[in-house]
């Protein structure tokens, strides 16, 4: 048996999405997203699920604190629900989804727990959509005037902000890839979409600093790991440029203060370019205080001319994969975090997700499991092995706590550490919540 001892202060959790788990969709003056219009739009999400009631959170979150309680959770990341709080975007703030994270804050302090709020995690007020979204500059704007709104209110007692979750997600997978909301499939669109969001992202950091607000604001990009088919430099070119789509698209902005050029050129071939004004790359690169990584996985690519924008093919290589069909590489997680300190320095790194989609139900009143327990230790044990080689990471949150809405898989993809019935809205502990609990509470992890 090996022991693996994680660092004292480092910070345990689990992390969770507005969307996806708050339900009450049409109550305490919220007024629909982009995602309660795509998920209503026939053949947009499998089976046609919304996130109208999700886990109910909204009305159970003292359940939701009391399992992270007895989890022994230190950190909760969660995000807000930009309609709750401007249901138009901008304007009138609603004072009841105010109410609604206060409660929900308070009572994370009052358990012990540190919020980690993520500002946006993809429900854009659908009235903002319809000024055009986020290829509308203003926006930007809009965004910054909610985050002023959420610092002033939450100034002091939430002390991490994440501005963005997976940009990548919001910009390509959502207005080019097109299986997201709000489902385009236009490349111009999308990389105008990634250059506002790191606009509003760069304006929220200086607003954050000017306000001289206790704590830290950092942004979470995905990492999307890809290993090269073989040692051929098309091969391994290819790979590059896939890692640096999802991530370093937009930290090198944020840290160097330009694109990386090979995305640059491949845009351009294909007539697209980013639409920096004077002054944008300046106000992007303003220093944040951590990164943010969500890792679930890793692809083996190869170069193939006809292979779309990136011209990479996937491999299939017969790996382990999860019942979302992604296949496992904690290696991959490992490898993923050397890069990131070799490239942007030893600023603090939060793994603010990593997890596994395993389908099982309850079986007695127990839900085994075992598959997700296997995933998440085979994961620490490459976080470990990235702390004891020098990578600053300071916490890890597993996505997610509870079985949610996941997004255009819908609810039949379950990722978490506590089943929920969705009609009963039932919360059943897994077996991995317990395994995981027990390294939580210890900060040692024994394989
Ligand atoms: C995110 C993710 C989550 C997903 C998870 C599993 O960015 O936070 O998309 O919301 O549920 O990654 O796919």
């Amino acid at each position: 048996m090996t022991t693996y001892k994680f660092p004292s202060g480092f910070s345990w959790g689990a992390a969770t999405a507005s969307y996806q788990i708050e339900g009450a969709a049409n109550e305490g003056g919220r007024a629909p997203s982009i995602w309660d219009t795509f998920s209503k739009t026939p053949g947009r999400v499998k089976n046609g699920d919304t996130g109208d009631t999700a886990c109910d959170s909204y009305h159970r979150y003292e359940e939701d604190i009391q399992l992270l309680k007895e989890m022994g959770a230190s950190t909760y990341r969660f995000s807000i629900a930009w309609p709750r709080i401007y249901p138009q975007g901008r304007g009138e703030v609603n004072r009841e989804g105010l109410d609604y994270y206060h409660r929900l804050v308070d009572g994370l302090l009052a358990a012990g727990i540190e919020p980690f709020c993520t500002l946006y995690h993809w429900d854009l007020p659908q009235a903002l959509q319809d000024e055009g979204g986020w290829d509308n500059r203003a926006t930007a704007d809009a965004f910054v005037e909610f985050a002023r709104t959420m610092f002033t209110e939450f100034g002091g007692k939430i002390k991490k902000w994440i501005t963005f979750n997976e940009p990548w997600c919001s910009s390509f997978l959502s207005n080019y890839i097109g299986v997201h909301a709000p489902g385009f499939t236009d490349l111009q669109l999308a990389v105008n979409v990634a250059h506002h969001t790191l606009l509003a992202h760069g304006k929220t950091v200086e607003l954050f600093r000017s306000l001289n607000l206790e704590g830290e604001i950092g942004i979470a990009p995905n990492i999307t790991w890809s290993v090269p088919y073989s040692s051929r430099p098309e091969d391994k070119e290819v790979c590059l440029r896939r890692i640096m789509w999802t991530f370093d698209y937009f930290l090198d902005p944020i840290f160097f203060g330009h694109y990386p050029q090979n995305l640059l050129d491949v845009f351009a071939k294909n007539g697209a370019q980013p639409p920096v004004q004077p002054g944008d790359m300046e106000l992007i690169q303003r220093p944040i205080d951590f990164i943010g990584g969500n890792y679930y996985s890793a692809s083996i690519d190869r170069y193939n001319p006809d292979a779309g924008l990136l011209e990479n093919e996937e491999m299939n290589m017969g790996y382990e994969r999860t019942d979302i069909g992604w296949p496992l590489d904690p290696v991959g997680f490992y490898d993923s975090l050397k890069y990131i300190q070799n490239k942007y320095g030893d600023l603090p790194i939060y793994i603010t997700e990593n997890g596994a989609c395993i389908n099982n139900g309850p079986e007695e009143g127990r839900v085994h499991d075992d598959r997700r327990t296997h995933y998440l230790r085979q994961h620490l044990v490459s976080l470990h092995r990235a702390i004891n080689d020098g990578v600053n990471i300071k916490g890890y949150m597993a996505w997610s706590l509870l079985d949610n809405f996941e997004w255009a898989e819908g609810y039949n993809m379950r990722f978490g550490l506590v089943y929920v019935n969705y009609e009963t809205f039932e919360r059943i502990p897994k077996d991995s919540y317990y395994w995981y609990s027990n390294i939580v509470k210890t900060g040692v992890l024994e394989v």
